[in-house]
């Protein structure tokens, strides 16, 4: 690779549509962060660009559906995830907004100079207008029945059902979300970027001289452009965003993804007035930091975009990472199924490092991963507080005990010694190689290594136990155990830089530039250390439990919401309904009948005597808190042999979806026996 000069990092965009979840870390922020910080701490001229991605449609849904202006949701997320950020020290030098002037500024110039330049084509073609809302459908406020699986609530730009990607015009009895009305085809004129004028080129600077890219994302290219690259359109008929600052584009905004990535740049202007050194020098090393679903606009339609304008340089190597799972699950904004960023900032505000750690050590970088509660308690108990806070806390408690805090002298060293003296520049070394090449987990596996190596090394010498017959031996192993700690504060300070801090501050290392790392000496001998202090906590299993059991009660919130009820029955006599004979009673008894999981053995007051139910509710209630409780019973349904049982009538109960049982429960004043009309 050529010698950069200075290196430009951004971080996709997020929508402000919504809170940063644990998805969008592992992917994108957390590895990005990483990087920038070990660049920083190489003293790299660099600068680390991220923002809001403030227009498009899931924006406009949002604000409907929460009765609240675009600009009212953009502003509340912009401020909530930026704060997140800062408190989970992803440390961007700018995290600016696309709804700011300069923002539109810079992205009308480029469209006008792409315009003016002849860069574009016009196409005018038929999309979908809502005669009642009067006006032009973006494909998620389009739905009708998927032709392809059936399901009926299929979108028009996908079906979720299916996974099929869907033209509106695909959708079978097709409607609009916005006033239910039927939408109707209508002419519209937009602007296309072709696409496929540029393939030659992408052709060979992608698959010729980007052979370096990680096999996701060349992968990814290869097979766009295998399948023929197709104009595609850069505005839209919509009334949020950029607008089209052409003559006859009324009501036309910018596409989204064409004002986003244009969004790196205007952040980069707001940031410094040296901008067109970072995006026009061929001495920038340009990176995208993004996730597998952006791969296609940031590694082909943003480049031919910034190729069709002329005066700018082109990402060296997009480093995109595939998806994060949570619980074996995927994750999914709108089922609620995520963990929310601001949420565990919440739950466990001195932890950033923790979930910066687990998140980098399982990031899905080659495939997807899961996140699991048990596997964060597990890394945070197993590797943070029992390897790395261990020995860090040995090596300082022990300096204190028995050197009053003060570094005591190195003398001579033994074999053993000298392997693990080695090791500080032997894992620095592979820490670089796997950085320099993203491998973020790599990377952060040697650092933990080290630390197990300082683990062991006390272990194994047992300066406890050496201090009674050998003093001279406990100094030169305790100065090699300060020494190594030194070299985890600076090697681990990219990855964990609350902890690194903390550590810094207990041994008072003058700073934690990456040239000092991998150091014999860092500590002179005499340098007085701060007095110790635990690194990591142990997290018990009742805040993990207490993370599952959220997650159980959002996905049983999200189904309760998104219940399909079942139609309606055909309609009876009022003679039929009379037969029934419903009556209210009082459960006196209950047992879960053996050997079944469902079945409960109920002994019933029903006001005229006392009978014997079974009932398949064992899975929702306990039998104890069964008894008085008010039920409905319906009384002369024929008796049923269950298990040996007779059952002389029904609990009357209510189901959900997902199977959860209620009782149709009478009002307490209700007596036993009273009717049911
Ligand atoms: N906002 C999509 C996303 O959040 C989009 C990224 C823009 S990067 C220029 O996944
Ligand atoms: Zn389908």
């Amino acid at each position: 690779m050529k010698d950069y000069k200075r290196y430009l990092l951004t971080a996709a965009l997020p929508y402000a549509n919504g809170p940063i979840h644990l998805g969008h870390l592992a992917g994108v922020y957390v590895p990005a962060d990483i990087y920038s910080r070990y660049l920083r701490s190489k003293k790299t001229d660099v600068i680390f660009v991220c923002g809001s991605d403030e227009h498009g449609v899931p924006i406009t849904i949002k604000a409907r559906q929460e009765g609240i202006s675009p600009q009212d949701v953009v502003d509340k997320y912009h401020y909530l995830n930026k704060e997140s950020f800062e408190k989970l020290g992803i440390a961007f030098d700018i995290y600016a907004r696309t709804t700011s002037p300069v923002h539109y500024e810079t992205a009308s110039e480029f469209f006008k100079t792409l315009y003016d330049k002849g860069e574009f084509t016009e196409n005018t073609t038929q999309q979908y207008f809502d005669p009642e809302a009067s006006q032009f459908l973006a494909d998620r406020y389009i739905t009708g029945t998927c032709p392809h699986c059936g399901n009926e609530h299929a979108y028009g730009d996908q079906c979720e059902n299916c996974g099929t990607t869907l033209n509106a015009t695909d959708l079978i009895n097709p409607k609009s979300t916005l006033s239910g009305a039927v939408p109707i085809l209508k002419e519209t004129k937009h602007w296309f970027l072709p696409l496929d004028k540029h393939e030659a080129f992408l052709r060979k600077w992608i698959l010729e001289e980007n052979t370096h890219w990680k096999p996701n994302v060349y992968g990814q290219c290869k097979s766009w452009i295998d399948s023929g690259l197709q104009a595609r359109a850069v505005s839209r008929d919509l009334d949020w965003g950029i607008p089209v600052p052409v003559e006859g584009a009324e009501g036309k905004v910018l596409y989204v993804w064409f004002d986003a990535p244009i969004g790196y740049i205007s952040a980069t202007k707001e940031l410094t007035p040296d901008w067109e050194k970072y995006w026009k020098d061929e001495d920038t090393r340009l990176l995208h930091f993004i996730g597998k679903d952006n791969i296609v606009f940031h590694c082909i339609i943003f480049p031919a975009m910034l190729k069709s304008e002329g005066s700018y340089i082109l990402p060296e190597n997009v480093p995109a990472n595939e998806f994060l799972n949570l619980e074996g699950e995927k994750l999914s904004t709108s089922k609620n199924w995520a963990v929310w960023l601001h949420e565990y900032l919440a739950d466990f505000p001195d932890k950033q490092d923790v979930l910066r750690y687990v998140l980098c050590a399982n990031a899905p970088e080659a495939k997807d991963n899961d996140f699991t509660w048990k596997d964060f308690q597990a890394r945070n108990n197993n590797e943070l507080v029992a390897v790395f806070g261990n020995f860090v806390n040995r090596a300082l408690v022990l300096t204190h005990k028995y050197f009053d805090g003060v570094v005591p002298v190195m003398g001579e060293t033994d074999e053993y010694d000298k392997s693990v003296l080695a090791e500080f520049a032997i894992a620095k070394d592979k820490i670089e190689k796997a950085l320099d090449n993203f491998r973020f987990r790599e990377a952060l596996k040697e650092v933990m290594n080290l630390a197990r190596t300082g683990n062991k090394y006390l272990a194994d010498t047992e300066p406890w136990k050496l201090i009674k017959t050998d003093e001279t031996r406990v100094k030169t192993i305790l100065n090699i155990s300060l020494q190594l700690s030194a070299n985890l504060a600076i090697l681990f300070n990219p990855f964990l830089p609350f902890t690194a801090k903390k550590l810094n501050n207990i041994l008072q290392l003058e700073n934690l530039d990456w040239e000092f790392g991998g150091k014999e000496n860092l500590l002179l001998a005499g340098h007085k250390i701060a007095r110790a202090e635990l690194l990591f906590a142990i997290i018990e299993d009742e805040e993990i439990e207490k993370q599952l059991q959220k997650l159980r009660d959002n996905k049983a919130k999200n189904d309760a919401e998104n219940q399909t009820l079942a139609p309606s029955k055909e309609k009876i006599e009022f003679e039929d309904f009379t037969k029934l004979d419903i009556r209210v009673a009082t459960i006196l008894e209950a047992e879960k009948v053996p050997k079944t999981k469902k079945l409960m053995k109920l002994l019933v007051d029903t006001g005229i005597d006392k009978r014997t139910v079974v009932s398949g509710i064992a899975e929702y209630f306990e039998a104890e808190k069964l008894i008085g409780q008010k039920v409905s019973i319906l009384l002369n349904l024929e008796p049923r042999k269950i298990k040996g049982i007779e059952s002389q009538g029904m609990i009357l109960l209510s189901e959900e979806k997902d199977g959860t049982l209620h009782f149709v429960e009478p009002s307490k004043q209700a007596s036993n026996g009273s009717q049911v009309n």
